[in-house]
């Protein structure tokens, strides 16, 4: 109840525009083994790096995409641009631009179902964070990839997540990142919340 009742606050500060205000009342809870979860909208992450979940074309209005579009600017679409795409399951970095964030990196969830799916789901979480060592990225905010529009179950989304995240950051525990599921969906953020006590 808590969750739909700040979801509810962030509408009516978003509809009034009070939007410099809406970053004060997120809550963020962590770590479990390294990991936090957040309900902050991603697009106002404090983190030097999100993560947002696109399409092949690197070119979406919809979704968490059209809201990271929406947030950086143009310049974010003319340099996805100039990317050739990226296939399902990797990962591509550019500039923040208009976001607090320094980095995004855009990944490509897989449908649900597709053929290996969960490989591939698993897959765009591991070449996030390889690619954000590549950068010396040392924080990063995530979604929940393919949840939305691709449709793969909250649940099972939610356990992937975590344990490639999880597994990600025993394997390269030489190296220092906070890393963040920002989560505005009261259902995903429990799910995500009950695999990370299980950590
Ligand atoms: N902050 C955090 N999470 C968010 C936000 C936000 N601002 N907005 C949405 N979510 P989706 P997909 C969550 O559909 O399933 C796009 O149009 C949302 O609650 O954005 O990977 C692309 O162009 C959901 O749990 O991504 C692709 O065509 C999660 O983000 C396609 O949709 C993902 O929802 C990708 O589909």
């Amino acid at each position: 109840n808590l969750g739909k009742i700040l979801m509810s606050l962030r509408d009516y500060i978003r509809q009034n525009g009070i939007s410099d205000v809406s970053s004060c009342y997120h809550s963020l809870s962590g770590p479990f083994d390294g990991i936090w979860i957040s309900d902050q909208d991603i697009t106002l992450s404090g983190c030097e790096c999100i993560v947002n979940a696109t399409n092949e074309v690197l070119f979406g209005s919809g979704g968490i995409d059209g809201a990271i579009y929406r947030a950086a600017g143009q310049e974010l679409r003319e340099e996805c641009a100039t990317l050739g795409g990226c296939r399902v399951g990797e990962a591509k970095l550019t500039k923040g631009y208009r976001l607090k964030a320094k980095y995004i990196i855009h990944t490509v969830g897989p449908r649900y179902p597709s053929e290996n799916c969960r490989e591939n789901l698993a897959k765009c979480y591991a070449a996030s964070l390889d690619l954000a060592r590549k950068y010396d990225i040392h924080s990063i905010a995530f979604p929940s990839i393919s949840t939305g529009k691709f449709s793969y179950p909250k649940k099972e989304a939610s356990e992937i997540a975590v344990k490639s995240v999880h597994t990600w950051i025993t394997e390269n525990d030489d190296y220092d990142i906070k890393v963040v599921f920002s989560c505005v969906d009261p259902k995903l953020y429990e799910l995500l919340y009950t695999r990370l006590c299980c950590l």
